[in-house]
């Protein structure tokens, strides 16, 4: 298996030894978590001894790793980079053995990692955990909680969280610690708090205070999607402006948290996020709000196709800091109907200088997300030598294994639209323009017959189940109008045309389920080419 994230600099020898765990790891006091990942081999046989050494002349997160005969060392900046140093060896094991090698390695971005920030079904539980424990995997050192539709994170901000929900936090903030994942409660009380309130104030911190309780030292302020005007008469008199009450609670709250805690970390979503510092909010809450606190932004759009490091300087002098980059990819839930599985591209190593952190927000599909989070904790960690399509196999790879990897790309390249973000087109299209020229009814069946059997075929090899039920609409449809396209095929070639009922059962399709895959070209074409005959 390919490592994912690629180290940056891996010396990998072509001798293999047998590996099934260490039998001692010796190692500074305090660090047995970042050695979870290799206790869960086993200390079975193989006589491994792993020798472990804080060295602070490691850039933040940097670890030496090598692996020679019978002993492994790894020298790490923090736990937190030993327990990478774990993982890069874990990936670099096939069940037996391990190659001897040397790898020295530390991220190119400090922060890295996920927003659960989009609107609609909420990730479950599970899949949370599980996510926590594929970035931890993956060099992923950021968790932000914020689903917009979990009602005690906005509609219902002021409310404590009932038992059994503050229950399913705690177990989620003691899986991001053993996870190395920094996790950041956030809240969006912006719909309805009046700010100058000091009743609302306490209501505020009475909620966070519950969390900081449970071990969160890291916390968000969300004011995104907001009325862009103060709304209450008690914030117009206090407040010239809606930066000016956002600066002024931030400014109390991070008062509040570093009265409990040295170390806490507040992070704002502006009102005005996505823009490049134009806007006066932007400005005069970059002014008022205090150093140390982080302000994200989306780029110059809310989904953005692009964000180069001009778009990031400009927002940085604005807000008089690095941005906290939310970036909008591969979130669907502005086109739900569509899934977003392609690597991230559109933003560069330079563009990384000029940030805090990067985190991105995913689609409500968590397990299908990881296609493109995989790409992700790639580019993050090594932008330098960031490839968007090998990033993308190996990503893949990982979520599927390597014998199932190559049908599950044929499935991504067929879902790589949306309104805002639009990759290469659909290779159907490419058939469908041929067939338009040459009228060759045999190579199209081909193309749709490939379509057709994809979901099949796709559902053999995979045995990720969750991944399975992620994308089943989008199966079950692809399976379904490439199976009508042939039908249609079949009745030109057979001169027997059915037309009235090929478009009934398209409308019947469409009913079922309004996953939408190949951009719609498939549907499209048959549509057209009814029309077409029916005309003729
Ligand atoms: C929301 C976000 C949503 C995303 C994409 C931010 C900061 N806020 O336009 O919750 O998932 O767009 O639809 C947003 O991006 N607002």
């Amino acid at each position: 298996m390919e490592w994912l994230p690629t180290p940056r600099n891996a010396q990998v020898s072509s001798d293999r030894l047998p590996f099934a765990g260490c039998h001692a790891i010796k190692a500074p006091a305090g660090w047995e978590a970042a050695f979870a990942p290799l206790r869960a081999l086993g200390e079975a046989y193989g006589g491994w001894t792993a020798f472990v050494e804080h060295d602070a002349s490691l850039p933040r997160e940097g670890y030496h790793l090598a692996v020679e005969n019978a002993r492994i060392t790894i020298r790490a900046e923090s736990p937190r980079a030993a327990f990478y140093a774990c993982h890069t060896l874990l990936q670099a094991w096939d069940g037996k053995s391990i190659p001897l090698m040397t790898v020295d390695d530390h991220p190119t971005l400090e922060w890295r990692g996920v927003v659960e920030g989009f609107y609609g079904v909420p990730w479950s539980h599970e899949a949370r955990l599980r996510m926590l424990d594929f970035m931890g995997a993956h060099k992923m050192n950021i968790y932000l909680y914020a689903p917009k539709d979990d009602p005690y994170h906005r509609e219902r901000w002021r409310e404590p969280y009932p038992a059994p929900d503050a229950q399913r936090l705690g177990e989620l903030i003691r899986r991001a610690q053993s996870q190395f994942i920094e996790f950041v409660f956030c809240i969006s009380p912006g719909l309805s708090m009046v700010y100058s309130d000091a009743a609302e104030f306490e209501r505020l911190v009475a909620k966070i205070d519950a969390v900081r309780q449970m071990g969160v030292r890291s916390f968000g302020l969300l004011v995104d999607d907001i009325p862009e005007e103060l709304q209450h008469a008690a914030d117009k008199q206090a407040y010239h402006s809606l930066a000016h009450a956002h600066a002024d609670l931030a400014n109390r709250l991070n008062h509040w948290l570093k009265a409990r805690d040295a170390d806490s970390w507040l992070i704002v979503c502006p009102t005005f996020y996505h823009n490049l510092g134009e806007p006066p909010y932007v400005k005069e809450l970059g002014e008022r709000t205090e150093r140390g606190i982080s302000i994200m932004w989306t780029g110059a759009k809310v989904v953005s196709r692009t964000i180069t490091h001009e778009d990031a300087e400009l927002f940085k002098l604005a807000i008089r800091r690095k941005p906290f980059v939310w970036d909008n990819y591969p979130v669907n839930d502005y086109e739900t109907s569509r899934m977003l599985l392609g690597p991230i591209t559109g933003r560069d190593a330079e563009t990384l200088k000029h940030l805090e952190a990067l985190v991105s927000n995913p689609m409500n599909q968590a397990e299908a997300s990881k296609v493109a989070l995989g790409t992700y904790a790639d580019f993050l960690w090594n932008a330098e030598a960031y490839d968007p399509q090998r990033s993308w196999r190996v990503a893949i790879a990982h979520l599927v294994g390597a014998d199932a990897a190559p049908v599950m790309l044929e499935f991504c390249q067929q879902n790589l639209w949306t309104r805002h973000w639009k990759e290469e087109p659909p290779a159907i299209e490419r058939a469908i323009e041929e067939w338009q020229t040459t009228g060759d009814n045999d190579a199209l069946r081909e193309a749709f017959t490939q379509l057709y059997t994809l979901p099949r075929r796709l559902k053999q090899a995979v045995h990720n189940d969750a991944l399975i039920e992620d994308i089943e609409p989008w199966l079950l449809r692809l399976e379904l109008v490439a199976e009508l396209a042939l039908e249609l095929l079949d009745q030109i070639d057979e001169d027997d045309l059915r037309l009235r009922s090929i478009l009934t059962r398209l409308e019947a399709i469409r009913e079922m389920n309004d996953a939408l895959v190949c951009d719609g070209w498939i549907e499209r074409w048959i549509r057209e080419t009814v029309e077409e005959l029916a005309e003729g």
